[in-house]
């Protein structure tokens, strides 16, 4: 038995979820997985065990409770060795805060228009409400990180940081509603579907069986 134990929802939809994952998989920090598919019955008889909130992700640790993806990937970088963290560099660190804090609050019309669903085969997805300023923005973001930091890759900094992280859920709705890209920000996309630990969780997300049909694109949209 690991000492952390993370709780997430469904892999095909839960984007928080992924965060917390992805942060303890890609550090090769060993940890055991309850998995609780949102909306069902197991998900309200179990998740009060683990969160306070009722809400994934929760890490469990010797220690107590840790709840939202940001504090678990935070409380994980404090205290346990990782490669994949903050920027040394103070530019790129400011730039990398600001970068994961405006994911964490904000790109609210890409969040509710484009949920996060791996498995649906990919299309081109209308431009919806406020979307097409939002993609803006975030294309700008994203270019404005490479060039900050003469980004080769993989990730946005260089080397794979928690800005990449955070970004992990947008990157698959990306992919799956075709989402208008520059080249630049469009090969980032590319190259984060093909890191491991990405390949895994969209794996897994594939031989799930719930459907979530409130969080269905055609459901959402209306069409
Ligand atoms: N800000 C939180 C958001 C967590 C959240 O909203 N989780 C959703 C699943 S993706 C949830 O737990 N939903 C449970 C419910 O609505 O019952 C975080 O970063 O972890």
């Amino acid at each position: 038995m690991s000492s952390l134990t993370l709780v997430i929802g469904n892999k095909n939809y839960s984007s928080w979820s992924l965060r917390a994952w992805l942060y303890l998989t890609m550090n090769d920090i060993p940890f055991d997985e309850v998995r609780l598919p949102l909306g069902t019955t197991e998900y309200q008889n179990e998740i009060s065990r683990y969160s306070p909130t009722r809400c994934v992700p929760a890490l469990v640790t010797s220690e107590g409770a840790v709840w939202d993806s940001l504090a678990i990937i935070e409380y994980v970088n404090r205290h346990f060795p990782t490669s994949v963290n903050w920027p040394e560099n103070q530019k790129l660190e400011g730039l990398a805060l600001s970068a994961v804090m405006e994911m964490h609050s904000g790109f609210t019309a890409i969040r509710t228009h484009y949920p996060m669903n791996c498995r649906l085969a990919p299309f081109k997805a209308p431009l919806l409400e406020g979307a097409e300023r939002e993609i803006a923005r975030l294309d700008q973001l994203w270019t404005d990180l490479m060039d900050a930091s003469d980004s080769e890759g993989p990730g946005l900094l260089g080397r794979l940081s928690i800005v990449d992280v955070v970004f992990a859920p947008v990157v698959f709705r990306c992919k799956t509603y075709g989402l208008p890209l520059t080249d630049r920000s469009q090969a980032y996309v590319d190259e984060m579907l093909s890191q491991p630990a990405m390949l895994a969780w969209a794996e897994a997300s594939a031989i799930e069986e719930e459907t979530l049909e409130a969080n269905e694109f055609h459901q959402i949209n209306g069409n």
